[in-house]
């Protein structure tokens, strides 16, 4: 295929070229601007130096806010060591010995097209086309590789497995969206600028967000007071003006404990609370539905002494996500008089009769009642007295804002702590101020992904796909439900070592499919379970590709910096060979370049105007242009929100069955003080760190050098009563499995608790084990009822022995 938006190659007279080693540049032919973005949350515009068609040197790009001008060792390493890396996948190749042998036959192109195609059309034969299934990950922050399963089970009428669940990063979405109807939003980083407290809850940026660091620290230079809750002294606890260490998967009894206590001093803000969310809204303490006259919401006008309706914001007043854009004034049927009462209990004529009621917000106060500071430091280990200095911070100290992340959300109680963060911000009248608000992710990505309707990613008319959870997949192919799966195709995923419980993948899921395809850059642990492997391209060497951020409000495109090494295609090449073997090229929208398809199906066709009035053709000629949102984006400040009544949801009617109208608190699954925590006592917990994304980066040379090997960090008093040193190899074990390491004896994390930084491969352990094989996927009926039961890596317990 040619390559799509003409290579912006500067020929640099001024800078270097050719043999001007006077300027400390090494010889290139040409500088090409392209992105590195491997699920690290940067997307790091990039100029690699091209001498001979291989990549020289890297250093960061150009960007229209400086700010965002950024480069880190994964990414210089990425660039010249994991693209030229012996381990590429370099040729398809298929297995011939048993699978995960590692015995394998290089084939043509053209044979692994004829296998693929023959598998499913064996499979839409025999069993129906929803038997071939597809699931992609984040591998590639490129919008092609994170869509791929959609479009290609959309173009043969295949099963998508879905992947925010299984992915491990939907808890907060889960959190957020029963009370702003959005998965997620955050201010842009600029915002920080101006803030004088900061809480961050479970977000380690300095490893996990390390390109925005810089934020943080211009603004405590500022003034800001940095606090940070974590179980470890992580490296942004190490820069925190305060470090809370706190109890696993126990966020959300802090939090609940802090609103306990501002309620009590009387620091909410009603106004705010009667205006913009449903705090003042009624519900029939019988039932613990909202009351509804004449089909509106009601509350109680204090001054009359009458219940009064209040209308729900007609739905297209409200922004439809990922938009933010509203137009026209509310109707003053939805407004909530300046008399409605915040407390109180009432009689009210509902519909259907009358009914003992109370407003939401005295609901949100009774159910403080037994969170005490004291209650609340008996659940999460924070002392009393520093969950009142921490309140009284935030209500003082503003603006304060509230950072959740992803620390928070691994845990199978993981939307709570969200949740009741949000709850503390809207009745403090923060959600929607500048310096303030409560933000969880942000930036362009998910945005992005979440603005593709059904005619971005239908390529073949009159054909879809079916969705199944890909939280249960295992489930659902180990026992062959709803229907039977036989092939198995995926992107971008390294679900040898990012998905639970290995020994149930071993041997119970994989042998019920007959077929299994890797799309693959490496030869991953996953690949090395497939019955195909498919060499895909590097980011260096991909003709065309979308790339939003995580971080950032700008949108990027990448094209070819290098030719593909060895035989790699990119996962949108391979999908146009398939239709053409298929015989449905002409006829479906894969007969368009990737550019092409761009053009028309991920930016006209965007149901986002923040998105598709991008001048398309200006961002494929500058490479980075910011979305249309305004500068300085501030999360929420239209104050409308995508919920049923259009304000903020306090009180969510639709969770009363699962006891979560309101923010609570329960327990992790495995929490280290049930009764399992006998056998397994401490809590384990796999977070990142700054020398890999994921499994990328771990086995290259350069970040060898900084982190050789794999550690469990153990707190001094848990590592002495079990008699281990730092350096012992240990056995970390439970009942679904266990794995050997060495042990690092720190006073970083908290007793009770050990942690495995995640991304390591079964072959950096003793004896190739792993620590996946100690991770369960139990669903959770309320997360179910939001979305989508979320991946909780953290919270498993196991016990720790000298090996
Ligand atoms: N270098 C690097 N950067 C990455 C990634 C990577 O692999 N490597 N991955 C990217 C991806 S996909 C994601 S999802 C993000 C995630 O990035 P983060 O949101 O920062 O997530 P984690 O590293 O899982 O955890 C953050 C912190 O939460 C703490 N924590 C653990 N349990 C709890 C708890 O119960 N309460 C509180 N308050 N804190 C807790 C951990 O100790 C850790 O320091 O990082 C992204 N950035
Ligand atoms: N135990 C444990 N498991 C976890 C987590 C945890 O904290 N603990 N974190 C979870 C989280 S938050 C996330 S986001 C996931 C991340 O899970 P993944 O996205 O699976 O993580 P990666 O290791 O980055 O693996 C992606 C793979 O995609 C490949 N790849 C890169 N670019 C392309 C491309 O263009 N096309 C194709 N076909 N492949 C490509 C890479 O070579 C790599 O092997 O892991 C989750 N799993
Ligand atoms: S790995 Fe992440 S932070 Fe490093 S250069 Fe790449 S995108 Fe930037
Ligand atoms: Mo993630």
């Amino acid at each position: 295929m040619l390559a799509s938006c003409s290579p912006q190659t500067q020929s640099d007279q001024a800078d270097g070229g050719e043999g001007a080693g006077s300027t400390g540049q090494p010889e290139h032919d040409a500088i090409v601007r392209t992105v590195c973005a491997p699920n690290c949350v940067g997307s790091c515009g990039i100029n690699a130096y091209i001498k001979d068609d291989t990549i020289v040197k890297v250093e960061p790009a150009d960007f229209p806010n400086e700010a965002y001008h950024r480069i880190c060792l994964r990414g210089i390493s990425n660039a010249m060591q994991r693209v030229y890396s012996p381990d590429r996948v370099k040729y398809p190749m298929r297995r011939v010995g048993e699978r995960g042998s590692g015995e394998w036959e290089q084939i043509s192109w053209d044979e692994a097209i004829d296998l693929i195609h023959e598998n499913m059309q064996k499979n839409i034969d025999e069993y129906g086309p929803e038997s071939n299934a597809f699931i992609s990950m984040t591998g590639n922050y490129g919008v092609y590789s994170q869509v791929m399963s959609g479009l290609l089970a959309a173009t043969y009428d295949g099963t998508q497995l879905t992947n925010f669940g299984i992915m491990g990063d939907n808890a907060c979405n889960m959190g957020f969206l029963p009370i702003l109807g959005v998965q997620q939003d955050a201010s842009c980083w600029e915002d920080m600028m101006g803030s004088k407290t900061a809480i961050l809850f479970g977000c380690n940026y300095a490893e996990t967000n390390m390109q925005e660091m810089h934020f943080l620290f211009d603004a405590q230079e500022a003034g800001m007071t940095l606090v940070v809750v974590d179980p470890r002294f992580s490296r942004t606890a190490a820069k925190a003006d305060w470090w809370i260490p706190i109890r696993p998967g126990t966020d959300a009894a802090l939090v609940l404990g802090m609103m306990n206590h501002i309620v009590s001093i009387e620091a909410v803000d009603e106004a705010y609370i009667r205006t913009y969310t449903n705090g003042a809204f009624l519900v029939d303490t019988s039932t613990g539905a909202l009351v509804r006259i004449d089909g509106d919401y009601a509350v109680w006008d204090e001054v009359e002494g009458v219940a009064v309706k209040v209308a729900a914001v007609p739905d297209d007043m409200k922004p439809a996500y990922p938009s933010v854009t509203v137009s026209g004034e509310l109707p003053e049927n939805t407004q909530v008089p300046e008399s409605a009462a915040l407390y109180g209990e009432f009689t009210v004529d509902a519909d259907g009769g009358s009914v003992t009621a109370k407003p939401a917000f005295q609901l949100l106060v009774e159910s403080l009642d037994e969170y005490t500071p004291e209650a609340a430091s008996e659940i999460c280990e924070v002392p009393a007295e520093d969950i009142i200095r921490l309140a009284e911070m935030y209500v003082n100290d503003t603006p304060a804002r509230l950072h959740v992340s992803q620390g928070t959300n691994r845990y199978w109680n993981g939307h709570l702590p969200t949740r009741a963060l949000c709850q503390l911000a809207a009745i403090t009248g923060n959600i929607g101020k500048q310096h303030a608000n409560i933000n969880w992710a942000g930036g362009t990505l998910m945005r992005f992904l979440f603005s593709l309707g059904p005619s971005s990613l239908s390529p073949r008319e009159g054909h879809g796909a079916s969705a199944l959870p890909g939280s249960q997949w295992y489930d659902l192919v180990a026992a062959q439900q709803p229907h039977p799966i036989k092939f198995l195709w995926t992107q971008n995923y390294g679900w040898g070592t990012q998905g639970p419980d290995r020994n149930k993948l071993i041997n119970e899921v994989l042998p019920q499919l007959d077929f299994v395809v890797v799309s693959e850059q490496m030869m991953t642990p996953g690949a090395e379970l497939a019955d195909l492997v498919l060499p895909i391209t590097s980011y260096y060497e991909e003709d065309f590709q979308v790339v939003p951020a995580w971080s950032s409000m700008y949108i990027q495109v990448r094209d070819r910096a290098i030719s593909p090494q060895w035989e790699a295609k990119t996962d949108y090449e391979i999908a146009q060979m398939l239709a053409e073997r298929f015989g449905i090229l002409e006829e479906t929208e894969w007969r368009l370049d990737a550019k092409e398809y761009a053009r028309i199906h991920l930016f006209e066709e965007n149901l986002a105007p923040e998105f598709s009035t991008m001048d398309f053709d200006e961002l494929c000629e500058k490479k980075v242009l910011a979305a249309n949102f305004s500068d300085n984006y501030v999360a929420f400040e239209s104050m409308r929100f995508a919920t049923p009544s259009g304000k903020i949801e306090l009180y969510t009617e639709s969770l009363v069955e699962f006891g979560e109208q309101l923010a609570c608190f329960y327990e992790p699954l495995e929490s280290n003080r049930k009764e399992k925590a006998d056998t397994y006592p401490l809590t384990f917990m796999n977070c990142r760190t700054v020398y890999t994304t994921h499994s990328q980066h771990a086995p290259l040379a350069w970040i060898r050098e900084v982190a050789p090997e794999p550690w469990l960090e153990i707190s001094p008093e848990d590592a002495q009563e079990r008699g281990i040193e730092t350096g012992d190899v240990v056995e970390v074990l439970n009942d679904r499995g266990s794995y050997k390491v060495k042990a690092l004896v720190t006073s970083e994390i908290k007793p009770g608790c050990v942690n495995q930084r995640q991304g390591w491969w079964p072959k950096d352990f003793v004896e190739g084990t792993h620590y996946s094989s100690l991770l369960h996927m139990e669903l959770n009926p309320a997360q179910d009822a939001i979305s989508e039961t979320n991946y909780s890596p953290y919270d498993n317990l196991v016990e720790v022995r000298l090996a």
